[in-house]
């Protein structure tokens, strides 16, 4: 009998990959998507499967974790051996433009998936995984921050976490289920969210480097992440729910970098050099030089005119639209202990990932005519 999986947030970035993860590993995956009036499930069209085929391995729900009804009955129905409990409303600065709806979905969500486990008879069954997150630290405590580094939230986004962290420690104890936390670090991949910064770098990046924007708006460029790939963390989710005590664990590279290097390291992709000057809202970053056989090879030689003539242009601005009320500046964890208890390794290094992501959206924007509007409007409005 193959082992089955319920996945919350299946149609977000780390519900894609786990569940691509998880069938390989030949598990029967369901998974939770909320009804919209387009399609959401670009992620995962890859992996769906027709109601009719028989014996489907990969079965998707209408559901929302602010109802605790449909969560219920999802749980009921499907008897999980494991629940990965993804979803949130997982963007830092829009929680404090929806402090109470991302209290509800991020916080009690988390308490309405271990109440329904509880209550249908299923603790002895059913093991948990919590998606908790580094946004925990805040305001840092301790460098670099491990699972005992004291927490310290800065918006209604990690206040939410910081009660589903410690409401699955407690149904832990209080009822010893397999519940477990993954304290993990940022982690993108070319199918991050378009509005996190990293993507909106690579995205704004390729369509400079083709000759679709002229610039790039963003907020704290000091601010410092440690980032890795999205492939890794959700290996370490599935490794977490493999081991025979439930704990707490921090998945991370131990690296950080500031989101200015990461703009940089972005250009360098296509062989662009950056060059930032002035200071707080007059930073500005310019092309400084252009390296034609990367830009030939990695972007195209057609477009080598536009960037040439771009020369010591602005093309990345500071707004301070997209500053946050209390902000984090500076996270790096220590995964020590996922490395010596789950015998995690990331594959990829901040490099390698940076690489992923510009070549995916280098070759994104080149077919996709429709961004050309459509993407430059979502990237001045949001976050
Ligand atoms: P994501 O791409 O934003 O995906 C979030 C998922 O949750 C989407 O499938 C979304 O559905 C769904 N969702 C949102 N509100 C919901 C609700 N009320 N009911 C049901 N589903 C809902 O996030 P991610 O990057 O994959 O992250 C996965 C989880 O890890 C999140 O809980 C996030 O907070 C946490 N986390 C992320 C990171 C990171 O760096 N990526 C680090 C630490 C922790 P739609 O597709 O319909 O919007
Ligand atoms: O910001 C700064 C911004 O939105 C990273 C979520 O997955 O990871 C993510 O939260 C940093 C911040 O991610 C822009 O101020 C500068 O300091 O990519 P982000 P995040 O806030 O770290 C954690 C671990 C999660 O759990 C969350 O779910 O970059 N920054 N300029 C900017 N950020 C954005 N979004 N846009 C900018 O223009």
């Amino acid at each position: 009998m193959s082992k089955v999986a319920l996945i919350t947030g299946i149609t977000g970035q780390d519900g894609a990959y786990l569940t691509e993860y998880l069938l390989k590993k030949g598990y029967t995956v369901h998974g939770i998507k909320r009804r919209s009036s387009l399609f959401n499930t670009d992620r995962i069209d890859h992996l769906y499967q027709d109601p009719h085929v028989v014996n489907r391995n990969l079965i998707l729900h209408y559901g929302d974790l602010t109802d605790s009804m449909n969560i219920t009955r999802i749980i009921q129905e499907t008897q999980p051996d494991e629940i990965y409990n993804l979803a949130a409303m997982s963007h830092v600065k829009v929680s404090f433009d929806s402090p109470e709806y991302t209290a509800n979905a991020d916080g009690i969500g988390t308490l309405r998936i271990l109440e329904a486990v509880r209550l249908l008879g299923l603790t002895n069954k059913t093991r948990i995984y919590q998606a908790s997150t580094s946004e925990l630290y805040g305001l840092v405590q301790e460098v670099p921050q491990k699972e005992t580094t004291p927490f310290y939230p800065r918006s209604p986004y990690a206040v939410a976490k910081l009660y589903g962290y410690w409401i699955t420690v407690n149904y832990r104890e209080a009822y010893n289920m397999h519940a477990s936390n993954g304290i993990l670090f940022n982690h993108e991949s070319p199918i991050r969210g378009e509005t996190f910064v990293t993507r909106k770098i690579t995205r704004a990046v390729s369509r400079i480097m083709l000759g679709m924007q002229e610039k790039v708006y963003l907020g704290n460029l000091s601010a410092r992440r440690d980032w890795g790939h999205a492939k890794d963390y959700v290996k370490a989710m599935y490794l977490i729910l493999q081991q025979d005590t439930a704990s707490d664990y921090v998945i991370a590279t131990g690296i950080t970098t500031e989101v200015r290097e990461f703009v940089k390291m972005a250009f360098a992709e296509g062989g662009v050099e950056i060059n930032f000057r002035g200071e707080g809202v007059d930073e500005k970053g310019y092309i400084a030089s252009v390296d034609e056989k990367v830009f030939k090879e990695k972007v195209g030689e057609e477009y080598l005119p536009v960037i040439l003539s771009k020369k010591d242009t602005v093309v990345v601005a500071v707004d301070p639209q997209y500053f946050r009320p209390t902000e984090v500046e500076l996270l790096i964890g220590d995964p020590t202990k996922s490395k010596t208890t789950l015998g995690w390794e990331p594959k990829y290094d901040l490099p390698g990932l940076v690489a992923d992501m510009m070549e995916g959206d280098i070759k994104l924007m080149k077919k996709d005519s429709y961004l050309k509007d459509g993407g430059y409007r979502i990237m001045n409005y949001f976050e």
